[in-house]
């Protein structure tokens, strides 16, 4: 059988391989050749991949990528919160933490298993994460790639413990982009946002479409199910759509505030822009034996 695009078929697979630190990277592949990398280091995200190889999302140069520290690249998942506040690390423990691959999940919805190519796994609290964050939780996390080669991120946060316990959650997408000049977002107009560089004051976003000119970094509010990043000299449109994340982060550190970023490129500002779904503004609670489930779905699309 021939792909669509007329070549041959890729076969589906998920591949486990080690990486230079002896952490699981697994490697997700669908028939069009579509592909994307996943680490147990941080359940993170490393790689999407096109049926022609392009790499649509974006790795410092100067990522770390060892354990503990976070990887600056793909989709860090920041929970048990976003942000920076009291004793937990900088955008929470998750991405830092060795995750497993969960043999047995609990079944999904039949939406959440288009195709096989996918691959489910499970954060739990360590003795020293119930020191600093004293819940019981498991987290859940399927990625999965589509037939048409989206990517889908399917979190499950289940409260196992006694008592209730709050979190706020962000899948902090980097995108690849041509420049940072070339694009735009759309899907965000009139919405409040909270602005991280004036003290979280409460704004009301006035353009049509966002473009950037200097560092932006926003937490916008009750956005939409859909939002789109259009890369105008790439003629490529990244579409976000997201169910149980009300909120949208926009940042972009620019020229100063890159070079400041020890691991990340003084000019690599203008090769990324991060739009993430996320549940910030107004944090999650869960009762005792409540599970709260958020989903990403990210297609790349060509545009005009
Ligand atoms: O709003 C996004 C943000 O909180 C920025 O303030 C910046 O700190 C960014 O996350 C990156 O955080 P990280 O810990 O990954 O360097």
């Amino acid at each position: 059988m021939s792909s669509p695009l007329g070549g041959q078929e890729a076969e589906a697979a998920v591949k486990v391989t080690k990486d230079k630190n002896g952490v699981d990277l697994i490697t997700l592949q669908n028939p069009r050749g579509f592909s994307a990398k996943v680490s147990l280091h941080g359940g993170q995200v490393l790689s999407w991949k096109n049926e022609r190889g392009e790499e649509l999302l974006f790795r410092s140069s100067k990522a770390n990528s060892k354990p503990p520290a976070p990887v600056r690249a793909g989709i860090p998942i920041c929970f048990p919160q976003f942000g920076n506040r009291g004793s937990l690390e900088q955008h929470g423990f998750a991405r830092n933490r060795i995750w497993e691959i969960d043999r047995n999940p609990p079944p999904l919805h039949h939406n959440d298993c288009d195709g096989k190519v996918f691959i489910d796994l499970l954060l739990k609290p360590s003795e020293e994460d119930m020191r600093i964050w004293p819940h019981s939780f498991e987290f859940r996390l399927r990625v999965l790639l589509t037939s048409h080669g989206a990517l889908k991120l399917i979190s499950r946060v289940r409260n196992i413990g006694c008592k209730a316990f709050c979190f706020s959650i962000a899948y902090h997408t980097y995108f690849s982009v041509s420049d940072i000049s070339e694009v735009r977002v759309e899907g965000l107009e009139t919405l409040d946002y909270l602005d991280n560089l004036h003290h979280k004051k409460r704004f009301t976003e006035q353009g049509d479409a966002l473009t950037f000119e200097t560092e932006v970094d926003r937490i916008y509010i009750g956005s939409p199910h859909m939002i789109g990043v259009f890369d105008h000299e790439k003629k490529r449109t990244f579409l976000i759509r997201k169910e149980g994340l009300p909120d949208a982060v926009v940042w972009n550190p620019w020229e100063k505030k890159a070079k400041a970023i020890v691991d990340m490129g003084d000019d690599e500002y203008r090769q990324t822009i991060c739009v993430d779904g996320a549940a910030v503004e107004k944090p999650i609670t869960l009762k005792p034996g409540e599970e709260w489930t958020g989903r990403l779905e990210l297609s790349a699309l060509p545009s005009l």
